[in-house]
């Protein structure tokens, strides 16, 4: 193993749902290491503000405005980033919704608007790059997975679904495309700071102390802690990791929780 194995190189990344967050911390990793980024947002003012940040950083990132759950939006993207790069070689199934509803009060409606955001895209946008990645002979899957891929909690029902779904795809892209050098794998934060877990963390909310309380290391991740697992799950270093769900918690799954004093 040569430490040019976790160089990215020469690589291109696309990040989905990257103005912001986890994503764009991964963009700014992978934009650390070598690669190339381009992001998608659902909304222009979105993307643009992304874009800034991105330069703002240093960072000469291309997006592109595209809703992760249409299919045809996806495909174009896809050929646009292809278009602009020449190739896709790891892409970052990061995009997500959460909705805090008691199951009972959840309508059906809202159910399906997150599997079909946190499970369905990851499902269209991996279709829609896996065969330049099997041309190519060569490829990254990351999902964002979550806590929520094997542990479950009240008010999060679609979201658990979604993401235990994930694992499971993430598995099964891992099985179906392992023979032409396609590597998927998970990452699953544990709980960190970003604009979808601000109203838990607001002083004083009961679930902060919660948190704080069930995660060995006693404190919210940063997005800077999950930048260098995804430069390994997207670098030649893991080329035989596969399947694999990589869990950057501070520890929570391992922990009963903390004992009362
Ligand atoms: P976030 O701050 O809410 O950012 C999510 C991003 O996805 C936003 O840019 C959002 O754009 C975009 N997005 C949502 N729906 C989209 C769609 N249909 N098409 C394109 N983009 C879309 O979330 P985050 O905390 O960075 O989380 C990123 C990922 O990590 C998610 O999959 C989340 O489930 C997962 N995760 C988060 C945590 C955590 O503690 N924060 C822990 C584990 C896993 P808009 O602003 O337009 O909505
Ligand atoms: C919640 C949180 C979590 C985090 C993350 C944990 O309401 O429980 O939002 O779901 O977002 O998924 O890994």
């Amino acid at each position: 193993m040569e430490m040019k194995d976790f160089s990215l190189e020469g690589k291109v990344a696309w990040v989905t749902g990257a103005s912001y967050g986890i994503g764009f911390a991964i963009a700014t990793a992978f934009h650390k290491a070598g690669a190339k980024i381009a992001f998608n947002d659902i909304k222009q003012e979105l993307v643009d503000k992304g874009l800034a940040s991105y330069r703002e950083a240093g960072i000469d990132a291309k997006g592109y405005v595209c809703d992760v759950t249409d299919e045809a939006q996806v495909q174009e993207t896809t050929e646009k980033i292809i278009n602009d790069f020449g190739k896709i070689d790891i892409l970052v199934n990061n995009a997500g919704i959460i909705k805090r509803i008691p199951m009972l009060e959840m309508s059906a409606k809202d159910f399906r608007q997150v599997i079909d955001v946190d499970l369905n895209a990851p499902f269209i946008v991996s279709k829609a790059v896996l065969p330049g990645m099997i041309k190519q002979g060569h490829g990254k899957i990351i999902n964002i997975c979550s806590m929520m891929s094997e542990l479950g909690r009240e008010t999060v029902s679609a979201y658990a679904a979604a993401k235990g779904g994930l694992k499971m795809l993430t598995r099964n892209i891992a099985s179906e495309y392992g023979a032409y050098n396609i590597q998927c794998n998970g990452i699953g934060p544990g709980y960190i700071e970003t604009p979808q877990t601000a109203p838990l963390r607001t002083p004083g909310h009961p679930f902060n102390e919660f948190i704080l309380a069930k995660t060995p290391a006693n404190r919210w991740g940063k997005t800077e802690d999950l930048m260098g697992p995804a430069v390994f799950l997207a670098s030649d270093a893991s080329n035989f990791v596969n399947g694999h769900v990589l869990y950057v918690d501070g520890g929570i799954l391992a922990y009963i929780g903390k004992q009362p004093q």
